[in-house]
Formats: structure tokens, C-alpha cells, sequence
């Protein structure tokens, strides 16, 4: 064992567990509790996303949550069609896709668009699909804020902070008579948040600027001021450190055929210049996901920071001031927790294969 293990395995088998493990939050009323699910994501970019909403669905074929409602914060290719077609895929054709087609913001991306125009070897269109109007997040998510039991939802944001900052600046209007920050702080349970970077366990991320942060730092900066709940941020370094297994996604998805995982992998590599689909692609968005669906403490995957405050700053920096009225937590995590955590998305990734389809 490296000194460096040795170091981590002390710290976390024995001092901060002792501190932080019963404080993880459990985001459901009782265990059986589907948690219901703002999935808020600029799927299309990289390739975590469409992982990460995959695993959603299988949670959701479980009962584990129900995902209310998909939010796309930055177009990438055309997203709104791809997360149709994947939750279609997987079986949940019902779930409402927002996007905003005309924002500026919006840009090509590296495997939504290739889907949609993938063909089989008959030239027959291999996920066929056809265009329907777009509802703006916006709506969508004040909507689906309303109907919902107080203090139940969980919102799951992987993209840019810019649909909840929208929400925080909303008013009243002939969906509800609340304001977008009491929609938040009376339905919203919990916001998990894959942004930022932390120097808990290495100072050198306290320099890095995330790219959910940077690419909309005005929204950013509101959301960490002005949002009224609890945040947890899974931090550039917890997902990096975090690889899926290129072996486990081909025996898991390259049969039976068509995937829409594997071909969304496969398009994203050849789109980075990869000949092969060989690159072990950190899973930042999916921790963010697991947090939520999985916080049962004996599983371990996960140790939350002390309370504290999140700051964003002019070039995107995110540093943590500790504070016990805090409404802000990071991830941490131990190289022990994090094979944990690869397992269970090697086994939650593969498991519409195994179960579904036989
Ligand atoms: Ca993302």
C-alpha cells in the first residue's frame, strides 16, 4: 500500500465517517420513496450526461425516482430530439424535454445530432424520429414545480446553472402565483449540483475554473447566492477521479443491438478525433445522480463536507468558506469509495441489458 492510501484509508475509515456519515441526505420520506426528478443537463456535450440520464431510467424501472421533467440548459447539436429518443429508448417516451432553441448560448454538439442522422447498413434510419415543437424550460419547470408535493423534488442540475437562475428570476405568472425562489424553496428538496472544483483533498483544484460554471458565470454566481435550499456539488476532481470502464460499456452495451448508450459513446469518440471508442471518460454527471438515488449510508459511496458557503467567482472559480449555517455541502471522497461508486455504475449502466431484454 502507498503511503498515499495509507493516508486516505486512515482519514476516511476512522475520523471523517465519524463525523460526516450520518449527516448524507436522504432526499425520500421512507425507503421505498420514488424520489420525483428535475433532471437538468446540457446533454450533447459530453458524453456523462447521456450516461447519467440512462441511469435514471433504470432507477426510475426500479422505483427508485421519477424523473418529472428533462431540462436542457445549453442546446448541443440537436439535444431536445436526443433526450426524446433516449428516454424513448429506454421506455419512458411520456417524460417533457425543454430546450431553448433560440439561445445564444446553444452550439454543436458531439454525438446528439449524429444519432439522430445514424443509419443502419440498409440505409433505413437506425433511431428513427420526427420533429415535434419545443417547450422552453422555463414553463416546463415552474409547471412541474407547482403540481408537485411540497419539499419532494430533487433537482438534479449537470449542465450550466442558467434554467434555475431563470427560475430564481421569475415571477408570478397564470402557471402559479408564486415567484420562481418560493416555487424553489416550498417543492424543491434538494438541488445536486455537478459544478465547480474543491481543494478539499488536493489544493490544486481550488485553481481550476469548471466548465458548468464558467460557460454561464452570471447564473452560476446567482444560484450560489440566492438559491433558498440545501446544494451538495459534486466538484470537477470527484468525477475525474471516477472512470467508466471501456471494457464494462462494451460487454455490457455492445449487444444487443441497437444501443443508443453505445452509439452515443462510440459518436462522441470519433467526434473528439478517437479512432477507437477507447477512452475511460470521467463520470461527473453521474455522481451527481447516485448521490441522490443511492444515499443509504452503509453503501458508502459518498462523505459530505462540513456546511459551509459556495462563492462564484469573475473567472469561475468556486472556493468554500466553512460556515455551520451554511446551506452548502461538497463531495468527498476516498480512493476506496471511489471503485465503490465505479461498480455501481458498471452494474446500473449494464442493467437494462441484462434485465429488460431478456
Ligand atoms: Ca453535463
Amino acid at each position: 500500500m502507498t503511503a498515499y492510501r495509507l493516508f486516505w484509508g486512515i482519514l476516511f475509515s476512522f475520523f471523517l465517517p465519524s463525523i460526516y456519515a450520518e449527516d448524507l441526505l436522504d432526499v425520500r420520506d421512507h425507503f421505498s420513496d420514488p424520489v420525483p426528478v428535475i433532471f437538468d443537463t446540457d446533454i450533447g456535450g459530453d458524453i456523462d450526461d447521456a450516461f447519467a440520464l440512462a441511469i435514471l431510467h433504470t432507477m426510475m424501472e426500479r422505483k427508485k425516482c421519477e424523473i418529472l421533467a428533462v431540462t436542457i440548459s445549453r442546446c448541443r447539436g440537436n439535444a431536445l430530439e436526443y433526450a426524446r429518443l433516449l428516454n424513448r429508448e429506454y421506455f419512458h417516451p411520456w417524460i417533457p424535454v425543454a430546450a431553448d432553441l433560440d439561445s445564444p448560448a446553444n452550439g454543436p454538439g458531439h454525438y446528439s445530432g449524429q444519432i439522430l442522422d445514424m443509419k443502419n447498413e440498409d440505409g433505413t434510419p437506425r433511431y428513427p424520429w420526427e420533429a415535434k415543437p419545443a417547450e422552453k424550460p422555463l414553463p416546463l419547470l415552474r409547471r412541474v414545480l407547482a403540481e408537485a408535493k411540497d419539499n419532494s423534488v430533487v433537482w438534479i442540475q449537470v449542465g450550466e446553472a442558467t434554467n434555475a437562475a431563470a427560475l430564481l428570476e421569475s415571477g408570478p405568472d397564470e402557471i402559479s402565483p408564486l415567484t420562481g425562489r418560493e416555487l424553489a424553496a416550498r417543492k424543491v428538496r434538494l438541488l445536486s449540483v455537478m459544478g465547480g472544483a474543491f481543494g478539499f483533498q488536493d489544493l490544486k483544484w481550488n485553481k481550476h475554473c469548471e466548465h458548468n460554471i464558467v460557460f454561464d458565470i452570471p447564473a452560476a454566481k446567482k444560484v450560489c447566492a440566492e438559491w433558498p435550499g440545501e446544494i451538495v456539488f459534486s466538484g470537477f476532481e470527484t468525477g475525474d477521479a471516477i472512470r467508466l470502464s471501456v471494457c464494462g460499456l462494451q460487454n455490457d452495451l455492445k449487444k444487443p443491438l441497437p444501443n443508443i448508450l453505445w452509439d452515443s459513446y462510440c459518436a462522441w469518440c470519433r467526434s473528439c478525433g478517437m479512432k477507437e471508442p477507447n477512452h475511460p471518460r470521467p463520470s461527473w454527471d453521474l455522481t451527481s445522480v447516485l448521490f441522490v438515488l443511492r444515499p443509504e449510508i452503509e453503501r458508502n459511496y459518498f462523505t459530505l463536507s462540513p456546511r459551509g458557503r459556495v462563492t462564484v467567482l469573475d473567472d469561475g472559480r468556486t472556493p468554500f468558506i466553512e460556515d455551520p449555517h451554511g446551506k452548502h455541502r461538497v463531495f468527498l471522497t476516498s480512493p476506496e469509495q471511489n471503485i465503490r461508486v465505479q461498480e455501481a455504475f458498471t452494474n446500473l449502466i449494464g442493467e437494462k441489458h441484462e434485465v429488460w431484454l431478456r
